[in-house]
């Protein structure tokens, strides 16, 4: 063994000892009903935090899991902030919104806790690519377990952090189990480290239940990533010391392994480290311990004399936004750049140009702004949105990713919270059935799970829509799954000056954004100021004024109801043309001050009609403008079908300008 100083194994021993007791006492309030949900220990697992935790620099970053205590403990978490979130408290780490699986100490760079199995792989490559990006050489070691290792992003971030050879530990928990299946059953190769050499990342395996053999190799694979040639895969053999969670009791585990495992307990051999390496008696780690056990108490006392979070005050900051993004209310962080009246001097532009302008001009103006995308450097994009950026900016500001959604995406999730403002395309809004998690369970919950701690100030590009014989999976119109998402804001531009403006807010903005184009647009010109602008999100735009009917319509279908409008007109109706521009924040106010002025209302969709957005818009105007209505509201929207690729059924499918004029008309006859 090196020689160390007792100080140091004292440390270590403190560390683990922590841990131990830690969760001893949380299983005890966990029998007394006070801790509540899912509570998965560590026991056993102690000495892998412990020892990688060990080798990290204050400045680095971990990832965590599920079984997320040690790790926050290993990292310097504060035990009466950890006490007070597994009990559910406001003074947690989380408020209480995140509980034991959530916890996040972002001031010690621990990213995270995670529930959902390997979810916080690409968001640990991201951290390491926003280092990257940035010049800086902080590493990032995330933590993950056997089951993990056979999710799809296990393969994809590793692959990604190899390619673009980012400081990343990815140190793999291989306690032999995910819940009730043991490794060998669900790998035809069990030793997992091997996976490494597939990707060509240096990898390797330790005795997880030693925490001085975690700690050399850990120190090891620190070194390699700062010194640019990361990132490296180290496997720590370990065993659970009982069940998945506290209720399971584990009976599936073989005895004569459990046992093997107890007698090389990670604690009592930290302990014999001290009794053999440090010269300390019994006397003087009971002394430790005591010393540990103190703390513990307080802790526990604080989290147990805490207040729980008040119903009331949470209700309240869910309505006005404060906890993740509101449905319906105006974004409050672009109220420094309000919308810049269009009456300037402008230039026709098409709509890739204007999306072009502002990524450009908000990656001169912020360096922390980067893209990444498939195709999107070299190629400039499918729809040469991102023409000239790498020139520009080079390889690493304006990144081409392989065809790993879901990773990439995470990637952009894992740099916006450590600080830099990603700019990620996926390539089609049908793809995005691939980055669900990282959207929806990682982006969108992480400012509400950290308990408003956390941020996520990225925008994902995407586009969507028929109209190019693409087919059924090259053509929806999806915005209502993100609409419907907590934590989301939803945009949708039609016209170049929009695009352009609005993407800049996005950009800006301190929340995620899915921000949606249409296919059929981006060759569509448009005046675009010569100054700088940018236009809030939540602040809808009048395309046509008008004082019969009000026609509410988005992204590509603005067109063709303007044009719809114009043919009323010619009827003698007058028709109101509000495009909303941003689905959330909604601008309601305008649309109810144009409805309990027209009296009337029709809400034309791309989207399939069922579960859509223009129902949700329907149900607030007959809710706070019933009294004002003269006519049912009627929604046009997108046939109940998958798109087909015939030009004929597929123009059949989305609502045409005549089935505009012919419903406002009727509305009128009736
Ligand atoms: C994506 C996903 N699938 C399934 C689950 C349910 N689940 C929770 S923990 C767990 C086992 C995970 O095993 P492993 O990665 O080895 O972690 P360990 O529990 O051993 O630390 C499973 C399947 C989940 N939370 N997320
Ligand atoms: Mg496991």
């Amino acid at each position: 063994m090196k020689a160390y100083s007792a100080e140091f194994l004292e440390q270590l021993y403190r560390t683990l000892y922590t841990i131990r007791l830690f969760e001893t006492e949380c299983i005890k309030l966990y029998r007394q009903g006070l801790i509540i949900g899912y509570f998965h220990p560590y026991m056993g697992e102690e000495a892998i935090a412990t020892g990688a935790c060990a080798a990290l620099r204050d400045d680095d970053y971990i990832v965590s899991t599920h079984r997320g205590h040690g790790h926050c403990i290993a990292r310097g978490g504060k035990l009466k902030k950890m006490a007070a979130e597994v009990l559910g408290r406001e003074t947690g780490y989380c408020k209480g919104r995140g509980g034991s699986m959530h916890i996040a100490d972002i001031a010690t760079g621990n990213i995270g806790a995670n529930g959902i199995v390997g979810g916080g792989l690409p968001i640990g490559v991201g951290a390491a690519m926003g280092v990257r990006v940035r010049g800086g050489d902080q590493v990032t070691v995330i933590f993950f377990s056997d089951g993990a290792s056979n999710n799809g992003v296990f393969a994809e971030s590793l692959n990604l952090a190899a390619i673009y050879d980012l400081p990343v530990v990815f140190m793999l928990e291989n306690n032999q189990y995910a819940v009730t299946s043991p490794v060998e059953e669900m790998s035809r190769v069990p030793d997992l480290y091997k996976r490494g050499a597939g990707y060509g990342v240096e990898a390797h395996q330790v005795d997880g239940n030693d925490v001085l053999a975690v700690y050399e190799k850990a120190c090891e694979a620190v070194d390699t990533c700062r010194a640019g040639k990361g990132p490296v895969l180290l496997e720590a053999r370990t065993y659970r010391h009982g069940g998945h969670h506290v209720n399971d009791p584990g009976a599936y585990m073989p005895k004569e392994r459990l046992e093997y495992y107890l007698a090389r307990d990670p604690v009592k051999r930290a302990r014999s480290n001290l009794l053999e390496h440090a010269r300390y008696t019994d006397a003087d780690i009971e002394a430790v311990e005591q010393d540990i056990t103190r703390q513990m108490e307080e802790a526990i006392e604080f989290g147990k004399n805490s207040a729980q979070p008040s119903v009331g005050a949470f209700i309240e900051e869910v309505a006005a936004g404060r906890v993740c993004t509101a449905h319906h209310l105006h974004s409050p962080v672009c109220d420094a750049h309000p919308t810049v009246n269009i009456d300037v001097e402008t230039r026709e532009i098409m709509v890739r140009e204007a999306l072009n302008e502002a990524m450009r001009e908000e990656m001169l103006r912020d360096e922390r702004v980067f893209v990444m995308g498939e195709g999107i450097a070299q190629r400039g994009g499918s729809y040469k949105v991102t023409v000239g950026l790498l020139d520009e900016f080079g390889p690493k500001r304006v990144i081409d990713t392989p065809i790993s959604e879901a990773s990439f995406t995470g990637m952009g999730v894992g740099a916006a919270i450590t600080g830099m403002r990603p700019v990620v395309e996926i390539l089609f809004i049908d793809f995005s059935s691939l980055i669900i998690d990282q959207i929806v369970n990682q982006a969108a919950k992480y400012r509400f799970m950290s308990g408003g701690r956390g941020r996520v100030p990225m925008v994902l590009r995407t586009q969507g829509g028929s109209g190019n014989g693409l087919a059924a999976q090259h053509s929806q119109s999806l915005e209502a799954w993100y609409y419907h998402v907590p934590g989301l804001k939803v945009v949708m531009p039609s016209t170049a000056y929009d695009a352009k403006g609005l993407l800049k807010s996005a950009i800006r903005d301190e929340d995620p954004v899915m921000f949606i184009e249409h296919k059929l647009l981006y060759m569509e010109k448009g005046p675009v100021p010569n100054k700088d602008y940018t236009i809030e999100l939540g602040v809808g735009d009048i395309k046509r004024p008008g004082s019969d009917v009000t026609l509410i319509a988005w992204s590509g279908m603005v067109k063709r109801t303007l044009a719809a409008a114009e043919e009323l007109a010619a009827q003698g109706i007058d028709a109101e043309v509000i495009d909303p521009r941003t689905l959330v924040p909604l601008d309601k106010e305008m649309i109810l001050e144009s409805v309990r002025k027209t009296e009337r209302l029709v809400i034309v969709q791309e989207a399939v009609r069922r579960g859509g957005v223009a129902s949700d818009i329907a149900s607030i105007v007959q809710e706070e403008a019933f009294d004002y209505l003269d006519a049912p509201i009627r929604i046009l929207a997108g046939k109940n079908t998958p798109i087909p690729f015939n030009v004929n059924l597929e123009k059949a499918c989305v609502p045409r300008q005549e089935e505009i004029v012919g419903a406002v008309t009727e509305m009128f006859n009736a």
